[in-house]
């Protein structure tokens, strides 16, 4: 069954069960007096870009347990990230990474894309590992190494990352460095961040005026005793120094263990400099799991600082919202469709939250009142809410529901007969 015809077999079998929920919630939020329809729309506006690497499965550096029908090439990502849009109706958007899914003709992607009513985010650069027949390493860095020869190598690299990016429509580059030491004393800490900014700055030169410059930083892994862009506060000296279109991207996994990552968030909203989101959850380090599966209440609360920002007229806001993950043991493809769920639901609840309310406690210091309001929208079950959403927009009741009942995965299994993707290599 087509997945089309499987969404709608799917929403006829839960249809009267949904309206039930549906109206049944619309009174509560009445009741509360929120405007259902404002939230609706806010929510219809909201769109979450796909990143290429997140369809084939992913793996640990122990070993790798490929899904049968996994795409062989980026077409094929395309026609997955199609079924996720089809059905959750949020991720019209699609983050490519260069060298990995590089087009060899950009036109014959645009047209595939364009007949699965998708376009492109911001392209990704690769400077953490070496490509085949690359006549400089990155083995001891890229934009910060000490041989002018490897910095200038990856300076072009991440310029044709551009370059392709241009041919493609897209908007915006992230640029995330593996750059950093294993031991103490194997690097200069200063010299090694001026030579990347200074890097960075040359590569600026090199983006369109519509284009935004994404730093992303991360405190370890894969160097373990410094990495250059440790910090947002590293991330911040460089966007603040390179220009006005370098902008820090925030990746959820890339932070140490209880950092409050909504402040982070709010601290880069204040400084104009937030561009925007790398989503995934985590438990230890930069885990790459399910967005929502393990801290729920801190997405909430990271959505409810970007609502509180979205709302003060006095904040330049538009960050870019993208899905980083790696997907070792789930379908990728169920995955993403449980991500994208559990961002919708932590949107529209921090769209629920009564900001006047939330506003007088903070004012009179009252907080059990203050806290009470962000626990009463967190606390509301909106999942026939988003289904609403979904549903209005043409989508799934209920993504997995009708993903499982479209037998697309043993389709494009007998389909795709070779399980391994190996991207083309092309620089
Ligand atoms: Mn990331």
């Amino acid at each position: 069954m087509s997945v089309e015809s499987a969404k709608d077999v799917s929403n006829d079998q839960l249809i009267r069960r949904h309206e039930q929920d549906y109206q049944y919630l619309r009174s509560q939020l009445h009741y509360r007096r929120i405007d259902v329809d404002m939230v609706l729309d806010r929510l219809s506006e909201f769109s979450v870009a796909v990143p290429s690497w997140a369809l084939g499965t992913g793996g640990t550096r122990f070993g790798k347990y490929p899904v049968a029908g996994q795409p062989r090439n980026v077409f094929e990502k395309f026609d997955d990230i199609g079924v996720i849009q089809q059905l959750v109706t949020s991720t019209p958007l699609v983050s490519l990474h260069i060298p990995w899914d590089e087009p060899e003709d950009p036109e014959v992607l645009k047209k595939h894309a364009a007949s699965l009513n998708l376009g492109f985010d911001a392209v990704n650069s690769n400077t953490f590992q070496d490509q085949a027949g690359q006549p400089v390493s990155y083995r001891f860095g890229s934009l910060c190494h000490t041989d002018p020869k490897v910095r200038q190598f990856a300076i072009d690299h991440v310029r044709h990352t551009i370059d392709v990016g241009k041919t493609l429509d897209s908007k915006a580059i992230t640029v995330w460095l593996a750059d950093g030491s294993n031991y103490p004393g194997q690097m200069h800490l200063r010299k090694a961040f001026q030579r990347t900014l200074e890097a960075l700055q040359q590569i600026y030169e090199h983006l369109p005026s519509d284009w935004h410059l994404f730093t992303e930083h991360k405190p370890y892994e894969p160097a373990f005793y410094s990495t250059v862009v440790q910090d947002w506060g590293s991330s911040l000296l460089l966007a603040q120094q390179i220009g006005d279109r370098a902008k820090c991207l925030v990746d959820l996994g890339h932070h140490l263990p209880n950092t409050n990552i909504e402040l982070v968030v709010a601290r880069l909203v204040d400084a104009g400099k937030l561009g925007g989101f790398h989503f995934n959850d985590s438990k230890y380090g930069d885990d790459d799991l399910t967005t929502g599966s393990i801290k729920p209440y801190q997405l909430f609360l990271v959505f409810n600082e970007l609502v509180d920002a979205a709302l003060d007229d006095a904040v330049d806001f538009n960050p870019a919202y993208m899905i980083d993950q790696s997907h070792n043991i789930k379908d990728p493809i169920e995955a993403l469709l449980q991500t994208v769920e559990a961002l919708q639901q932590s949107y529209a609840k921090a769209l629920l939250v009564d900001r006047a309310l939330l506003a007088s406690g903070q004012e009179n210091n009252d907080v059990i009142m203050a806290e009470k309001t962000l626990q009463t929208a967190y606390e509301t079950d909106v999942r026939p809410l988003v289904a609403e959403l979904r549903r209005m927009k043409g989508g799934a009741i209920d993504p997995i529901h009708a993903f499982r009942a479209s037998g697309y995965r043993s389709t494009v299994s007998s389909a795709r007969d070779s399980g391994e993707y190996v991207p083309p290599q092309s620089l």
